[in-house]
């Protein structure tokens, strides 16, 4: 190896080191409800340097990088052997997605990619791009990660954009071996399909979101609930909507079940995204709704407007003004760690705590659909700030 070699090889290892090993810090200023971080704790630049480079100085004179990683996105999650796992949406610079499981000591830094990506086994009908997987650690005693398969909609053969969204299903014990299922039967295309941890009447649940087309979610009519009688052949017979779409809400366009709900005393803690239009494209936000213990498809609970929004630099990437959150961890302490991209690019954490979010959901008001109910419900508070202030 020259010496130039092995000193720029150096320079990459310690900067790829620093970046790893970065203590990130919790924002100082907040609404209170949640904390978000310094850092984001995983960009492409995270992926290890074998994935990207030949570090092979015969092949690869000049040490460039090889195969382009373009961004680390919308990451299922799990505290898994006390490690905090994300199993990540790699993209290449190929447009094609895959998955890879990065571990945290602690939840806020120092993800570290394991040493390869997963191998996942394909469906009878391979797909294209496999992405956004929601991951369920399921009262049957296995891990499923469920997530969209993209593959070519061949019965518009001219259109090369056409395509057809599914929801694919594989199980594991241990993130590196899986098992493939066939992909779920529906007679909608589905994304954002998510299995609920529990039984529900003796069946698996599935949150669902049945669509019109590739991108729009059309008549779908917002996030779906159906109970699968076997998971290894799952199918939809029916389905029912959970949480609807509304005009003139950050939910209008579209909606989608985040990571499975966190169970609390209380009831069903959900996390979702919506989307509304506006001229720069779509923007997506992140809100949350709560369902009854007894009854998970049941909403108690339904704050009004967004819970996150897109800030800062989140703001901007290849689709920019977007927040997805498909994984979040509550630990043992009763602290809920919210994992989310921002504009399809990079993953974030922010953290708040059940009671906190259990407080946010039972104690925001709902949204009342027009601007002489909002203008009521300010009042409201107002009002009583008012009285409080003057009887102190
Ligand atoms: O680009 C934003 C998101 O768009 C899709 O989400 P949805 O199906 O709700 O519109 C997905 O492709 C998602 O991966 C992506 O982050």
């Amino acid at each position: 190896m020259t010496e130039q070699f092995k000193e720029k090889l150096s320079m990459i290892e310690h900067d790829y080191e620093a970046l790893i090993t970065r203590i990130n810090t919790p924002e100082v200023s907040g609404n209170g409800v949640f904390t978000r971080y310094k850092y984001p704790i995983l960009t492409a630049a995270h992926t290890p340097i074998a994935w990207r480079y030949d570090l092979d100085e015969k092949s690869n004179p000049f040490l460039m990088e090889r195969i382009g990683i373009n961004a680390t996105m919308n990451s299922g999650a799990i505290k898994w052997n006390g490690r905090y796992l994300l199993v990540v949406r790699v993209e290449g610079a190929d447009r094609k997605s895959f998955f890879a499981v990065a571990e945290s000591p602690n939840g806020v830094d120092h993800f570290r990619f394991w040493d390869r990506p997963i191998t996942m086994p394909d469906d009878v009908i391979p797909a294209t791009n496999i992405y956004d997987m929601r991951i369920t650690a399921h009262e049957d005693g296995w891990i499923y990660g469920i997530f969209c398969a993209e593959r070519h909609d061949d019965s518009i053969p001219d259109d090369l954009s056409a395509a057809t969204a599914t929801a694919a299903i594989a199980r594991t014990k241990d993130f590196v071996n899986w098992q493939r299922l066939p992909d779920l039967k529906s007679k909608s295309q589905q994304r954002n399909v998510v299995l609920h941890p529990e039984f529900v009447d003796g069946k698996y649940a599935l949150y669902t979101r049945p669509q019109d087309g590739f991108i729009d979610a059309g008549n779908g009519g917002g996030i779906g609930w159906a109970l699968i009688d076997d998971i290894t052949h799952a199918e939809i017979k029916k389905e029912k909507i959970i949480d609807f779409r509304y005009y003139h809400t950050i939910k209008e366009v579209k909606n989608g079940e985040g990571p499975h709900p966190i169970k609390t005393p209380k009831g069903w803690l959900h996390l979702a995204h919506g989307v509304r239009g506006c001229a720069a494209g779509l923007r997506y936000v992140l809100y949350m709704y709560m369902t009854a213990l007894d009854d998970p498809s049941r909403a108690i609970a339904t704050p009004g407007g967004y819970f996150m929004v897109p800030e800062g630099e989140e703001r901007i990437g290849d689709v920019s003004n977007v927040l997805f959150s498909n994984g979040w961890i509550a630990d043992e302490e009763g602290k809920v760690y919210i994992y989310y991209a921002s504009s399809d690019t990079r993953m974030h954490v922010a953290v708040s705590t059940v009671d906190k979010l259990v407080d946010y959901c039972l104690n925001t008001p709902e949204d009342r659909r027009t601007t002489t109910e909002s203008v009521c419900t300010l009042n409201k508070l107002i009002d009583k700030n008012l009285a409080y202030i003057t009887n102190k």
